[in-house]
């Protein structure tokens, strides 16, 4: 998978994107990712992207001019499957569109700044806006690069263990169970006896309870959805 980022902060995600599984997964050859810079495709002087909104409400506005320019001169290069602008009014995030995102070849990930972008470049140049949740951040840029975490580590080879991606928490619509490691009794805090039975029937019984449990304690939202589609009696 190749990732181009369009930012007019690429400082702000070389140091995420150069260290730990994502570097890996790039030394691997598994994915590419490529952070561009807006400014470098401007015309105005002072390389300016930006410029008072129309009608005069308050903040920046990122012109459409250099975002067109950049995102055209890429797609001369390559196709691509889509082209993706980070907005807090784009659709909400979530493992599903992760997990379908993560098959595309080449994607762009536009990162808005400041009051946004001009709705010219949204409607003519992009194909999907997602959010990452109903908060509002500065720029796009740490949503984006979310986005690209969650996508890369789901690319068959990116995980050393590739079932671990199959256990996330909401890969199966749960949260995930609870883990223990080394010591078995830390100040009389005992790991549940079942996990050091050996039994992998038991343990995976076990394993599916405390997800069950966990999620009907946590996020009643996801369990009823989850009874519901798994009610044989249901529809
Ligand atoms: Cl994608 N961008 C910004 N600026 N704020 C957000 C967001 C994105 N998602 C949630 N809040």
């Amino acid at each position: 998978m190749r990732i181009d980022i369009i930012t007019c902060l690429p400082k702000l995600l070389d140091s995420f994107f150069g260290h730990s599984i994502l570097k890996r997964a790039q030394e691997k050859g598994i994915a590419e990712v490529v952070v561009h810079d807006l400014r470098d495709y401007t015309q105005f002087k002072h390389r300016q992207v930006d410029d008072y909104s129309y009608g005069g409400s308050a903040g920046m506005v990122l012109m459409v001019e250099p975002i067109d320019r950049c995102i055209s001169t890429l797609k001369n290069e390559r196709e691509y499957d889509a082209v993706i602008y980070m907005t807090p009014d784009g659709k909400t995030f979530d493992q599903q569109t992760a997990n379908r995102f993560s098959l595309f070849k080449n994607i762009i990930i536009l990162c808005g700044h400041y009051k946004g972008v001009d709705e010219r470049a949204r409607q003519a140049l992009i194909t999907h806006e997602i959010s990452i949740g109903d908060y509002v951040l500065s720029g796009g840029e740490l949503a984006a690069a979310i986005v690209s975490d969650a996508l890369i580590r789901l690319i068959p080879g990116v995980l050393s263990d590739e079932t671990s991606a199959l256990t996330d928490s909401f890969q199966d619509s749960l949260l995930a169970p609870a883990v223990y490691t080394r010591p078995a009794d830390y100040k009389g805090m005992i790991v549940p006896e079942i996990l050091l039975s050996g039994n992998e029937k038991e343990i995976e019984k076990w394993r599916f309870e405390n997800a069950l449990q966990r999620t009907k304690e946590r996020r009643p939202d996801l369990y009823d959805k989850f009874t519901r589609e798994n009610d044989p009696d249901a529809k």
